[in-house]
């Protein structure tokens, strides 16, 4: 067996998204998500110009190697460009073998390890009654875990919070330049807790919360932060200090018994190794999409689990349904699954892309589809032009640039 055609497609139903699409000379086709939020078009070019031509007249069938050749082939390693590159050529692969076999990817990967995978949900309000309320809209809808994000009073916007509901869109269209927001710090840590409290109050101790602090503390502050959490039992807070600092989670680990969690933005084994092999933190938020695929992620998930640290993707609207999709089989998979972000998309998705996963009360599942379950519809695609947008970025109140 063959690859005859790699190709790349970009469309903009609701949210941008860059996709590979590989045909087999038996006619198989297999779909991957290559989509980088705020910088797709560095992704389609590394596709395109460099790394489709190596694949075209390779065996499917050889997704190791394949993963090697373009990891250590390109003698560059890591990085998010090259990283979702060889992501998308990954999940592709993994959706030929599963087509080709009959089997739908979770089978291949071992089979169901659980009847369903836990997902939580955004939940988010611009006061405390918003949340509040649609806290409570998340709970009838059936979801068992929710992340709770409210608007801070003195800031116009923060992260987690938009004027739309359910929608969260961060990049606005037309744009030429990335929207500048204000950060305080302060404020955030006077919020939080408040805001924890309420939630916990309404709804009582089984629901699970989650939060994302987006890398805006340092290590004591994110320790502050935690041990005020410590009353109102958070399943995790999320990426408290930047993660790319992995020393830092030591300090926060000695202050506080709030689970932690980070990872959306790394793209190898390498940079989870020390926080995952000196266990300080409890869930590894690595993607399909931005961690070099199946085949990458589940030997990151296999590492955690030898040092039992949990798994929870990152699960974004800005990743495409294949990169939902293939997170739901290896989440169904493995051993040491944790929880599974679902933000859900927006906008005319469905359109361009045809879905096989389900979510039943709490719990989603792949469906048993061969292969990922996912199909695209080009045509559909074609009449959704990409859009330029940018995320945002945040000033302190002395104009000087933080993490957002
Ligand atoms: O800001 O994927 O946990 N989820 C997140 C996301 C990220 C976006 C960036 O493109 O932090 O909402
Ligand atoms: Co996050």
């Amino acid at each position: 067996m063959k690859i005859v055609e790699a190709k790349v497609i970009v469309t903009s139903p609701g949210r941008n998204y860059v996709t590979l699409k590989l045909t087999t000379d038996e006619g198989v086709t297999g779909l991957g998500d290559a989509t980088l939020n705020g910088r797709e078009l560095a992704v389609v070019s590394y596709l395109r110009d460099h790394v489709c031509p190596l694949l075209v007249g390779r065996d499917p069938q050889r997704i190791e190697d394949t993963w090697q050749y373009l990891y250590k082939g390109a003698y560059w390693r890591r990085g998010p460009v090259g990283m979702a590159a060889i992501a998308a050529v990954d999940v592709a692969l993994w959706d030929i073998k599963g087509k080709v076999a009959g089997l739908p990817v979770y089978q291949l990967l071992g089979g169901a390890s659980r009847d369903g995978v836990l997902v939580y949900c955004h939940v988010h309000g611009r006061d405390v009654p918003e949340l509040l309320d649609r806290v409570a809209r998340a709970v009838d809808e059936g979801y068992a875990a929710v992340r709770i994000q409210a608007g801070i009073p003195g800031l116009d916007k923060t992260y987690g919070v938009t004027d739309a509901d359910p929608d969260e869109v961060y990049e606005p269209a037309d744009a030429a330049r990335p929207e500048e927001q204000l950060w305080d710090t302060a404020a955030y840590l006077e919020s939080v807790p408040a805001v924890a409290a309420a939630v916990r109050e309404r709804f009582g101790p089984a629901l699970h919360l989650l939060h994302d602090v987006h890398h805006r503390l340092t290590p004591i502050e994110a320790a502050r932060l935690g041990q005020a959490l410590e009353p109102y039992r958070f399943f995790w807070i999320e990426d408290p200090t930047p993660a790319e600092d992995q020393d830092a989670f030591r300090l926060i680990r000695q202050h506080t018994v709030t689970p932690l969690a980070t990872g959306e933005v790394f793209n190898s084994i390498w940079d989870c190794q020390t926080l995952i092999t000196e266990r300080l933190i409890d869930y590894i938020r690595t993607s399909v999409g931005h961690a070099g695929g199946i085949t990458h992620l589940r030997r990151i998930f296999d590492l955690a689990a030898l040092y039992g640290v949990k798994t929870g993707s990152h699960g974004p609207g800005d990743l495409s349904p294949v990169s939902l999709a293939a997170a739901l089989h290896l989440d169904l998979a493995v051993p040491n699954f944790g929880i599974q972000e679902y933000m859900g998309h927006a906008g005319p998705w469905a359109d361009v892309f045809k879905t096989s996963y389900t979510r039943r009360g709490p719990l989603m599942h792949p469906g048993d589809e061969p292969g990922l379950g996912v199909e695209i519809d080009e045509e559909a695609a074609a009449a959704y032009g990409y859009e330029p947008r940018y995320l945002p970025y945040s000033r302190l109140r002395d104009g000087s640039i933080h993490d957002w």
